[in-house]
């Protein structure tokens, strides 16, 4: 892929190519833990690849391997500006914009693919469970550490995990803040396939090239369906969006707003009342 390099950022990496955006995390001296600016960022990128309409698969992958040759996605919070009340920025102040990052990667009408070399640690591991898919390395390692650490993630880093693996396996997963290398995580479903390190992004550009052959408003329309069945009344705003979207592009629809403008009564007597 011949990556166009798109904005300056300062935590992150930010590319496009032919309908992917690839969003990288880019401080592999601590494992691409995140700090309030990262995830700022990300959020930024995440955006602007929702705006652009010629952006329909996003990767989301971490800069390495690092100077020790070791590889990381995502080791989670940056726990050096952990403050009282969570992670603090240039403006002092304590937050968990985190979990504003979860929910525009769930709710993009767009694919989001993660691709895990090494580490994909504590809310960094939340991170690739809350994408489409996951693209694992055969170096990578997944695990929880909330309780370790001090922290837990009780929101989709519980119950969409447990959707995922089984609660059996999510409940040790948590409890026992253990590692699972790629085949472990390939095995109980947390990860889609595990290739060769070094093949990593290569597998990843293959697998959004085939999704974007596909059509956008089915994906659209199905990772909106995927998500109601877990987001309750916030899942199902997004699914019925979707029916709003295509419905404005119907004649009937279209009929509604021409008749207030044309200040007539609607005729909608020709649209069948379907069976
Ligand atoms: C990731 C892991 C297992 C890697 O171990 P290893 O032995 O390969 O590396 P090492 O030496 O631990 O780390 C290398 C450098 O990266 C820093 C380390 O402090 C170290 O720095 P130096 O000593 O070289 O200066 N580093 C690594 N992870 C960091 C982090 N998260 N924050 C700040 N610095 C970090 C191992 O490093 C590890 O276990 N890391 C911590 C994982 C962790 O507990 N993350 C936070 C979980 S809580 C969370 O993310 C969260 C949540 O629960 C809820 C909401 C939002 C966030």
């Amino acid at each position: 892929a011949e990556w166009q390099a798109v904005n300056e950022y300062h935590d992150i990496l930010y590319h496009k190519w032919n309908g992917i955006a690839k969003i990288t995390i880019n401080r592999p001296e601590k494992r691409n833990a995140f700090r309030p600016q990262t995830v700022n960022e990300m959020f930024h990128a995440f955006c602007d690849a929702r705006e652009d309409q010629s952006i329909g698969v996003i990767l989301l992958t971490g800069a390495g391997p690092h100077t020790d040759g070791k590889y990381a996605f995502c080791s989670g919070g940056d726990q050096s500006v952990r403050g009282h009340a969570g992670y603090v920025g240039d403006d002092g102040v304590p937050r968990l914009n985190v979990l504003d990052l979860q929910k525009m990667i769930r709710s993009i009408p767009k694919v989001v693919i993660s691709l895990v070399a090494g580490y994909a640690i504590g809310g960094g591991h939340v991170l690739h469970v809350i994408c489409d898919m996951t693209i694992a390395a055969d170096n990578a390692i997944f695990g929880q550490t909330g309780p370790r650490v001090g922290s837990f993630d009780g929101g989709f880093g519980a119950s969409f995990l447990a959707r995922m693996v089984g609660q059996k396996k999510a409940r040790e997963i948590w409890y026992t803040c253990r590692q699972y290398n790629a085949q472990e995580a390939l095995d109980m479903g947390l990860v889609n396939a595990v290739v060769p390190v070094e093949q990593l992004e290569a597998e990843g550009v293959k697998w959004a090239r085939e999704v974007l052959q596909h059509s956008p408003t089915a994906i659209r329309c199905l990772k909106s369906a995927f998500n109601a069945d877990l987001d309750g009344q916030a899942g199902i705003q997004e699914l019925a969006g979707n029916a709003t979207y295509l419905y404005y592009m119907t004649e009937e629809g279209t009929e509604g707003k021409r008749s207030f403008l044309e200040k007539r009564k609607p005729d909608f007597s020709k649209y069948p009342w379907m069976p």
